[in-house]
């Protein structure tokens, strides 16, 4: 039986294919597939799935309208050996509403046949995937989210309300956060932040929001009057959200506190995300200063190079001042006006003295 078993068994971080797609020619384009990075919090440590026998596993996303397409890929028709077969084709989709890229209603429909070809699962065939007319795109920062625990119903329609139900839909920079980032219930769920990227592309003369990437961001409480805002993960609530925004990604996304989707990687995404958040918390009296948990090698550096261009506008560490010592004015000036904390700001200063030495 082991034996047997065998013939079937791959790496799910192979197996799994990933693809974003904006325009419906792109469904059938390989060269935009890409594999998540890590699959084990749905397949478990050994990264087993088992597949068709000469299958891979795809998972198709629209990028703007979350219409989400599943399917085995089982084997080609030999009549047509460029059409797909599948075996159980289901769409979940997550329409945004066109006045605001943070409202959403769940549209659902699923179909089996076991001779379904590609067009079939194409997300214009449920109506909902608006080709862009150009591909001039812009790229807007930081929707944020606030959710609440009173929406229970995680998986069902009520994410979707879950979504709507706070106030936090402005944008970084836009003014009136204050009010948006407090709420009433003062609930867990309701302390953690959802800042999210996206990227905005015009359609026939309509607005559409592709998702880019997102850190979440929890508010602890210092005492006496003081919140720390701590990038870390959202445990169910964060599950439960990111599973709307990114409907496609559940195994690449729900353990990240940030991610950047792979095809926007490297390309300075993370960084101007990450800048966003700390200028949107330095007008905020009340922030401390700016925290991660357990933070990975890959967040690390992105922190640095961010924390390095904000500290370099600051006269604490002017070019000068570098040779020096570390100095109580550079932690005062780093937390005060960057809500930097002394540790990271005596890194920012050794990265730059190190840069000033001959
Ligand atoms: N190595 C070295 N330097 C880096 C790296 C890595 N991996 N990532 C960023 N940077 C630095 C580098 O100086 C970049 O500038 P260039 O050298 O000119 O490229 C600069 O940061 C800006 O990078 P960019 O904004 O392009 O980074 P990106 O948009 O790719 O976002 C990322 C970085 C780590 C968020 C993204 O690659 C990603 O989502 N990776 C997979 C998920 C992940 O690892 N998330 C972090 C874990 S969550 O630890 C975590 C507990 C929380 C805090």
């Amino acid at each position: 039986m082991e034996k047997k078993l065998a013939e079937y068994k791959c790496d799910t971080n192979e197996a799994i294919c990933l693809k974003l797609v904006r325009f419906a020619e792109e469904v059938n384009d390989d060269s935009m597939t890409f594999h998540p990075e890590y699959s084990h919090q749905l397949y478990g440590d050994d990264l087993m799935m088992l597949k068709g026998r000469s299958g891979r596993s795809f998972l198709l996303g629209s990028a703007a309208t979350r219409t989400t397409s599943s399917h085995c890929w089982r084997k080609r028709p030999t009549s047509n050996p460029s059409a797909p077969c599948f075996t159980h084709t289901t769409f979940t989709m997550w329409r945004r509403e066109k006045t605001s890229p943070t409202r959403f209603t769940r549209w659902t429909c699923s179909a089996r046949d076991s001779e379904t070809t590609m067009s079939a699962c194409r997300p214009s065939s449920c109506g909902s995937l608006r080709r862009p007319a150009s591909s001039t795109l812009t790229t807007i920062v930081g929707t944020s989210f606030s959710c609440c625990s009173r929406c229970t119903d995680r998986d069902g329609p009520g994410c979707s309300s879950m979504l709507t139900l706070e106030k936090a839909s402005q944008r970084i920079g836009e003014g009136k956060m204050d009010a948006a980032w407090e709420c009433a219930c003062n609930c867990p769920a309701c302390l953690l932040c959802f800042i999210c990227r996206f990227e905005k592309y015009n359609n026939d003369g309509e607005t559409l929001f592709a998702t880019v990437g997102y850190m979440t961001v929890y508010n602890y409480y210092v005492y006496p009057d003081k919140t720390r805002p701590r990038v870390r993960s959202g445990g169910e609530v964060s599950k439960a959200v990111l599973s709307c925004l990114c409907a496609c990604w559940p195994g690449v996304l729900l353990n990240s506190q940030m991610l950047i989707l792979p095809p926007f990687q490297g390309e300075g995404h993370g960084a101007q995300l990450l800048e966003a958040v700390h200028r949107f918390y330095c007008n905020l009296p009340k922030v401390q200063d700016i925290t991660a948990e357990d933070p990975s090698e890959n967040y690390v550096k992105l922190r640095d190079y961010v924390l390095v261009k904000l500290c370099q506008t600051l006269p604490s560490f002017s070019t000068d001042k570098l040779p020096l010592s570390f100095s109580d004015d550079m932690a005062t000036e780093a937390r005060e006006k960057l809500k930097i904390n002394k540790k990271h700001a005596r890194r920012v200063y050794e990265i730059l003295r190190l840069r000033v030495t001959d």
